[in-house]
């Protein structure tokens, strides 16, 4: 069995339709970044103009994005960004979501307000992505049954604590997500889960997070990744945000050994390459 693709022993048949495919491929599926944000921490400003934001994700999908992820807060895992109303994130997402959705390729919204998640998936959007695993907003879980649509739920904390053991602390924190989530009535099979690289950790947390994913694999669900051009790198090599391809692609390759079914990455045609090289690598051993 190629070592790339552990995701694939996830339950396909209890997936939803929508991930069945990406977790049945020997390499993870990519997901593109796309902020319409002034303020988000590596690309800020860049995608603001609606033009420019579906010229971009015209640009991810043609370089082999899978989903377009769109986020109009930043939500910064670092300290800084101003959190936005759910009108201002609203308006942001208004010029540019229809036009996305029409390029064809599913979109997720990046957003933790229910109301935001709720407009994206009528909308069209096909993923909801929640960097506070259905913890923070109370509805949600609801919205995201209603729709019937898989759900990211992503580890988070309000504050750092370089003393925990972080491990335990996802395990804990996910657990409650599912429960929410059942609650809820979500479907096991829509649900994705994300170790929130950068949210609420140490760089030193970040990294125990990868080394460490396949402790995950105990919830039996997809695995997405987020590493991109994160400050962990910065720890590693000093670098700006703008220069950490090279630690982002070595994060999302190690991920994927251990068996993330979903990339998500700023740079999408040097990540489809590089996890589809590692795949094909890998299928001759
Ligand atoms: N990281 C960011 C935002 N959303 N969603 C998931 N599921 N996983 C992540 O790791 C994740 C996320 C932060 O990155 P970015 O979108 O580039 O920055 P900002 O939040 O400043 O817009």
């Amino acid at each position: 069995m190629s070592a790339i693709s552990p995701h694939a022993a996830s339950d396909l048949t209890s997936s939803h339709p929508l991930l069945r495919p990406w977790l049945a491929r020997p390499y993870p599926a990519v997901m593109g970044i796309l902020n319409v944000t002034p303020d988000s921490f590596s690309d800020g400003g860049r995608f603001n103009a609606p033009e420019r934001a579906i010229e971009q994700a015209r640009s991810m999908i043609a370089a082999g994005a899978d989903i377009i992820d769109i986020g109009a807060e930043s939500t910064r895992p670092y300290k800084g960004a101003e959190p936005v109303t759910a009108e201002e994130e609203l308006a942001r997402l208004k010029p540019v979501l229809p036009a996305i959705v029409a390029l064809g390729v599913p979109v997720s919204i990046d957003s933790m307000k229910s109301q935001v998640a709720e407009f994206a998936l009528e909308q069209g959007a096909a993923i909801a992505n929640d960097v506070w695993g259905l913890q923070r907003d109370p509805a949600m879980a609801e919205i995201v049954a209603a729709r019937g649509a898989p759900v990211v739920v992503m580890h988070n904390r309000a504050d750092v604590d370089p003393e925990i053991d972080i491990i335990a602390d996802m395990i804990g924190f996910f657990a409650r997500s599912l429960d929410i989530a059942a609650k809820a009535g979500i479907p096991a099979g829509n649900i994705v889960l994300d170790p929130g690289i950068g949210f609420g950790k140490t760089a030193e947390q970040s990294i125990t997070a990868l080394a460490r994913l396949d402790e995950f694999a105990r919830f039996g669900l997809p695995l997405l990744v987020g590493a991109s051009r994160k400050r962990f790198i910065n720890s590693v090599v000093t670098s700006e945000p703008q220069q950490r391809l090279g630690g982002s692609i070595a994060a999302h390759l190690i991920a994927a050994q251990r068996g993330a079914a979903i990339i998500r990455a700023h740079d999408v045609a040097e990540t489809v390459q590089a996890v589809r090289v590692a795949a094909s690598i890998e299928a001759q051993r």
